[in-house]
């Protein structure tokens, strides 16, 4: 009876707020989007730490901007270690160091300038800090629930361009390189680690594309070269919204892994960086991807994983089940 009245009083206040128009997102919750209500809701859960406003608007569009979420302290903290990872100081295990593809092998010296992104970096305590932050976790439960595994870890170094445009990020979906479902359990948090718009490559995300279906992924033909593991989606609707996420230091959104998503060139002098991890719910189930749009990945993982570190994996659920790391709660099936 109390929880049939606390629901009409809600519906009630989901009509005052109005209806919301898909083709004027922006990149936060503005008053008036009131489209679902809460027993619709399939993207998010009721813990009591997102607004109505924000479930609605990462049910709706699949991503949200929580402003000055990480502290500077924090960030100075990352930096000050990719550096002195990128300087060679400390070689954290599993840590991946990746290079703009227009950097040629021999002209590679361990310096920050080289190194375009670091990926699992689950081994290193100081960047992995990141992945255990309360105040990222609070709000990686409203998608993961309470038992969380922090599966893929990265510090994005995004180079200045060269002129060849390679340090453009195609559009993609990262589910594409997850071999665990469902795919509503999982999220990435991202980070800006400094001010990011559009000058040196900030994020563009294709709202609502969260509620279709993982689509094919393959090397981008870009005349300049493309980075390592840069697969990009080739048939996508070019006519859907697309927002530019300008975000401030601290600043962090979380998106769904379907989301379609990617960033442009670093048109400035200066090293964008981003610090995020991929979470999911530890009850996540582990898929087989033969004979599916991600049976390409997964045969360069598996190959990258064992020229890289030596490993035998054998397939994508055995490299992310040597990755992956609880972060809280109980570690179920993944
Ligand atoms: O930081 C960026 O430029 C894009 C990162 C990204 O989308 C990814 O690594 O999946």
């Amino acid at each position: 009876m109390e929880r049939g009245r606390a629901y009409t009083r809600l519906n009630t206040l989901l009509q005052h707020l109005g209806g919301s128009s898909a083709g004027a997102v922006t990149a936060h919750p503005t008053s008036g989007a009131a489209k679902f209500q809460p027993q619709q809701f399939q993207y998010t859960r009721d813990n009591n730490v997102l607004s109505l406003e924000q479930r609605q608007f990462y049910e709706e569009n699949g991503f949200l901007v929580i402003k000055n979420l990480v502290s500077d302290a924090d960030i100075e903290r990352f930096r000050v270690q990719f550096e002195r990872i990128c300087r060679e100081e400390v070689k954290p295990l599993g840590l991946m160091l990746m290079r703009d593809v227009s950097i040629g092998k021999s002209e590679y010296v361990p310096c920050e300038k080289m190194v375009s992104k670091v990926q699992n970096f689950q081994e290193d305590k100081e960047l992995f800090r990141y992945c255990t932050l309360p105040e990222i976790l609070k709000y990686v439960e409203c998608f993961t629930g309470p038992n969380i595994m922090a599966m893929h870890t990265m510090l994005i170094n995004k180079p200045p361009d060269t002129g060849k445009k390679t340090s453009r990020h195609p559009l993609h979906q990262d589910l594409h390189y997850f071999p665990f479902r469902p795919s509503n359990n999982i999220v990435c948090a991202w980070t800006a680690m400094e001010h990011i718009d559009r000058k040196n490559g900030c994020l563009v995300v294709f709202p609502g594309t969260h509620k279709g279906t993982l689509k094919p992924h393959d090397y981008p033909q870009w005349d300049g070269g493309v980075n390592l593991m840069f697969h990009g989606i080739q048939d996508y609707d070019k006519n859907n919204t697309r927002v530019y996420v300008t975000m401030e230091k601290g600043d962090t959104v979380f998106f769904h892994p379907l989301l379609i998503h990617g960033s442009g060139r670093n048109k400035t002098e200066g090293f964008r960086k981003a610090i995020s991890c991929h979470f999911a719910a530890s009850d996540c189930k582990y898929i087989d991807v033969k004979g599916t749009s991600q049976e390409k990945i997964e045969k360069e993982i598996v190959d990258l994983t064992h020229k890289f570190y030596g490993l035998e994996t054998g397939s994508l659920k055995n490299v992310w089940t040597w990755k992956g790391r609880l972060v809280k709660g109980e570690r179920i099936s993944l």
